[in-house]
């Protein structure tokens, strides 16, 4: 921060790094959110006066900026109408569907898209109020995709980077969007628009040159590492791929520890020490694909290729969203299944799928990752699925194998994983048939070749690629 309160690097984001919770005396406390990119980013923004713009998770509540060790944070508000209109309503009924390849069908709603355009603006203010002159702001996912341009109206001073964190959807998909025009402009106000793949900078830029047409002059395509560029309102914006991760060595040491080893074979005695523990964990969200992945195991288990004596699946599911209505449905038949499953080949004190919808200490999802000999990542279409990644970095022992879905991101980098198409059931029956009679030798491998991906490739080093491809080294 400098003389007059101003910071010279700002992360702006839907969410503030903590939320604001009520508590059970009728009082509001700040609760650290553990997420990855905070880990990632916090180094950069504690060394470089940093400041984080975001909403405290509460509808209709005046917080004043606040320091929490040595980061300043500047809540942005949000009433109850807005955050159903804006966050519940075109964020995760419009934007996430139709960005997942409409595997829900995306809602368009006027009142809704006028709601998101007023709290881009909202957002965009909050961050020129703050950033220092020729200050770097760091804008983050789909919540808030007219802030680059909104934010350059008001600075044109400032450095402006925008990352998406789920995918950039095919071009035929996007030009359902009635706005489509608004939000290609909207990101092309960054100087560093980034995706998790080069699908998605391939798209993005050909809507670049369709949608905002007279203003681009010409584009280039990325080559291996570097962005690729297009020439747009006499300015270039470079538009790259760069794949998030995880704190890789952090969670490695976590597994290796004394305490969740122990904690690992004591889940494995509690699911009856079977001889398989085939593990899910997701936020219970229709894009994992948790339902097919159930069906593949009931089937597996009608066929008698799986023998539920021997074989328990735990389900972990973080609840999310549920204001949502699809969100409701799909819970619905997630929990459907799983009755269905243990009514069928449970017995008494011993269910063959333990499902839980509850959210987890980081340790305790540490020591699941352990238990696991089968991680099953099924989704329809994921950004990237930090999940999978967290399962290689936990496996020290080169012991689990990854079944993952082509249409994860992380499918670009964990190609040493059992890869599946999750649409083609048969074949995640059998990839999962597979996983379960893996030779060791194979499995640990591929396990060897995963943790060599994931180990290099950390979160802190995305972040630090993102930066200097926006021109600020970290
Ligand atoms: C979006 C994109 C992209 C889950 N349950 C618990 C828990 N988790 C943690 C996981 C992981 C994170 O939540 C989920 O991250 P994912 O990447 O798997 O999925 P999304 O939430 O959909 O994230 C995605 C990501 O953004 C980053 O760009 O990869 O594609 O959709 O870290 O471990 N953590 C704890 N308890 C739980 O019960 N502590």
């Amino acid at each position: 921060m400098d003389a007059a309160g101003l910071s010279d690097f700002i992360v702006v984001a839907n969410r503030l790094p903590v939320d604001l919770v009520a508590t059970e005396d009728g009082g509001r406390e700040w609760k650290r959110s553990p997420g990855g990119l905070v880990t990632a980013l916090e180094p950069m923004l504690r060394g470089r006066d940093g400041a984080w713009v975001g909403w405290p998770g509460i509808a209709d509540a005046d917080v004043e900026p606040l320091e929490q060790d040595g980061l300043l944070l500047h809540p942005v508000r949000l009433s109850a109408t807005e955050v159903a209109e804006y966050y519940e309503g075109f964020s995760n009924a419009t934007l996430w569907p139709l960005y997942h390849d409409v595997v829900a069908p995306p809602v368009f709603h006027r009142t809704w898209w006028h709601t998101y355009v007023k709290i881009n603006k909202r957002f965009a203010e909050a961050a020129a109020k703050v950033a220092a002159p020729g200050a770097t702001v760091w804008v983050q996912d789909y919540q808030l995709q007219l802030v680059p341009a909104e934010l350059r109206a008001l600075r044109p001073d400032l450095k402006i980077g925008f990352f998406l964190h789920i995918p950039f959807p095919p071009t035929e998909l996007f030009m359902q969007m009635p706005w489509r025009a608004e939000i290609v402009r909207g990101l092309l106000g960054a100087d560093l628009v980034g995706f998790h793949t080069s699908g998605g900078v391939r798209n993005f830029r050909w809507l670049a040159s369709r949608l905002a047409g007279d203003h681009v002059r010409g584009t280039t395509a990325s080559t291996g590492s570097r962005p690729g560029e297009v020439d747009y309102d006499g300015r270039v914006v470079k538009v790259g791929a760069f794949p998030i991760s995880i704190d890789s060595a952090a969670l490695d040491r976590l597994a290796r520890t004394q305490a969740v080893r122990a904690r690992a074979d004591e889940i494995r005695a509690e699911l009856g020490n079977p001889k398989h523990v085939i593990l899910g964990v997701d936020r219970l969200d229709y894009t994992k694909g948790i339902n097919l992945r159930l069906l593949a195991f009931h089937e597996l288990l009608m066929d008698g290729r799986v023998d539920a004596s021997d074989t328990v699946m735990v389900q972990l599911a973080t609840p999310s969203r549920e204001r949502v209505e699809h969100y409701q449905q799909m819970r619905d038949e997630i929990e459907l299944s799983v009755g269905r499953i243990n009514g069928e080949f449970a017995k008494v004190g011993h269910p063959v799928v333990h499902y839980l919808h509850q959210s987890l200490p980081r340790d305790e999802l540490a020591a699941f990752f352990v238990a696991a000999d089968v991680m099953l990542v099924t989704p329809l279409r994921d950004g990237m699925n930090l999940v999978a990644k967290e399962y290689v970095a936990c496996k020290y022992d080169l012991s689990g194998v990854l079944v993952l879905s082509e249409f994860a991101g992380a499918a670009g980098e964990l190609t040493s994983a059992l890869l599946v198409n999750p649409h083609d059931l048969d074949g995640v029956k059998n990839r999962l048939a597979s996983a379960l009679n893996l030779p060791e030798e194979e499995g640990r491998r591929r396990m060897r070749a995963l943790r060599r991906q994931v180990l290099t490739h950390d979160v802190d080093r995305w972040a630090r690629s993102f930066l200097a491809a926006l021109g600020r080294p970290a």
